[in-house]
């Protein structure tokens, strides 16, 4: 089957800002300082931070952040305003992402502006921002749900401004991975900026989104650490680096893959939440082999069940052994580990034994062990 093609792509990290939306988030500038020298060190492009006009502590803390002299670019992100735009450019950042609500829902109970009032402050603040020399984006927020016309007519204005990027943001996590691609094909079409896509993950499409985006000919891909934002977040950063190692591990070479357990373990502390067990590489389960058949072939060749090489990412595979569904070999394996040798009439027995005591409730990988110290003794 032939893979699918990905060109050369940026991640655009917003921890620092959307996750900030997320409700259990309330980052010190610490914690801040500890993310973004994080982000850093993987290697993303760039790191949003929230607007310096949220309040008055965002805005020193961009200054301080804008200081650390960090390889990746700053952006800061606000409502496409004059007033906002006037604060940001000072703030020391590299780029401004702008956005202004296009649907319908939002222009009628956000802000109340037609298109054409849309476009003409954003070409004011656009304008603004480029006199000084800055990096400048543009979202039409809501974009799955605002008029097809209305964006092509929005994003071609946009685009003769000369922009560095557009962004397609499914601010509510609506759109299929279909419907990103074609928009997103659409518009590589028609604009020279780049395309950014951000997308929420309410339905559970943010990785696959944000991979047709990317399939599509999007440049940027939004992410967040353990994916917080707003409600139940966006593309986490973790899960898109494996949908992307999976396509192909040369496209995400050049990030430091062993950080993202770390990063993950530390923003979950930040939050005080468990990193959930099942999340992308860092979940306490996304190594473990359990049932015969899988650990049997796992023990061969990891390949068989595993796309993501836990070792790539400073981690190990586990192997369950003390459960109703364990097979011969993941208990062979086991003895041999702990030294110990059993013939097959004896590996038999010794895994009926514990399927029949696993029955009853799973046994501690200690209890396996004392179960085949005992049978060797005997
Ligand atoms: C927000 C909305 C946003 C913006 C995304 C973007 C969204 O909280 O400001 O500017 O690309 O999901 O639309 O996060
Ligand atoms: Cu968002």
């Amino acid at each position: 089957m032939p893979g699918p093609h990905i060109s050369k792509f940026y991640l655009i990290d917003t921890t620092l800002r959307e996750g900030e939306q997320c409700a259990r988030a309330h980052f010190s500038l610490k914690n801040k300082i500890q993310i973004a020298k994080g982000l850093d060190e993987f290697g993303v492009e760039y790191i949003e931070l929230t607007s310096p006009c949220a309040s008055p502590q965002s805005r020193e803390d961009i200054d301080h952040i804008a200081r650390l002299d960090l390889r990746a670019r700053l952006l800061t992100h606000i409502r496409c305003s004059m007033e906002d735009a006037r604060i940001a450019v000072e703030t020391g950042v590299h780029g401004i992402n702008l956005l202004f609500g296009t649907s319908h829902l939002l222009r009628r109970h956000s802000h109340g502006r037609s298109i054409e009032e849309i476009i003409e402050q954003a070409i004011e603040v656009i304008h603004f921002i480029q006199e000084k020399r800055l990096e400048v984006r543009f979202t039409c927020e809501d974009t799955f749900r605002s008029d097809i016309n209305d964006l092509r007519r929005i994003y071609h204005a946009m685009d003769t401004l000369g922009l560095i990027r557009i962004g397609v943001a499914d601010t509510v996590g609506i759109a299929t991975p279909r419907q990103v691609y074609d928009l997103v094909a659409e518009l590589r079409q028609s604009v020279r900026a780049g395309i950014e896509f951000h997308g929420h993950n309410d339905t559970g499409c943010a990785i696959a989104n944000a991979f047709a985006a990317l399939e599509a000919g999007a440049r940027y891909i939004d992410t967040s650490i353990l994916g917080i934002g707003e409600r139940n977040g966006i593309t986490p950063l973790a899960g898109m680096i494996a949908r992307l190692y999976a396509t192909e591990p040369a496209l995400v070479a050049r990030y430091n893959l062993k950080m993202l357990a770390p990063l993950a373990r530390m923003v979950a502390q930040m939050l005080g939440v468990e990193i959930p067990f099942n999340y992308y590489i860092a979940g306490e389960t996304a190594f473990s082999h359990k049932a015969g058949l899988h650990t049997k072939a796992v023990l061969q060749e990891p390949k068989c069940y595993e796309v993501l090489n836990p070792e790539d990412f400073g981690l190990q595979r586990t192997i369950e052994i003390g459960h109703r569904l364990t097979g011969r070999h993941a208990i062979t394996a086991r003895a041999r580990a702990i030294g110990l040798q059993f013939d097959e009439r004896e590996l038999f027995a010794i895994t009926a034994t514990i399927k029949r005591l696993a029955d009853e409730a799973p046994l501690s990988p200690r209890q396996v062990d004392r179960i085949l110290r005992n049978w060797f003794a005997d």
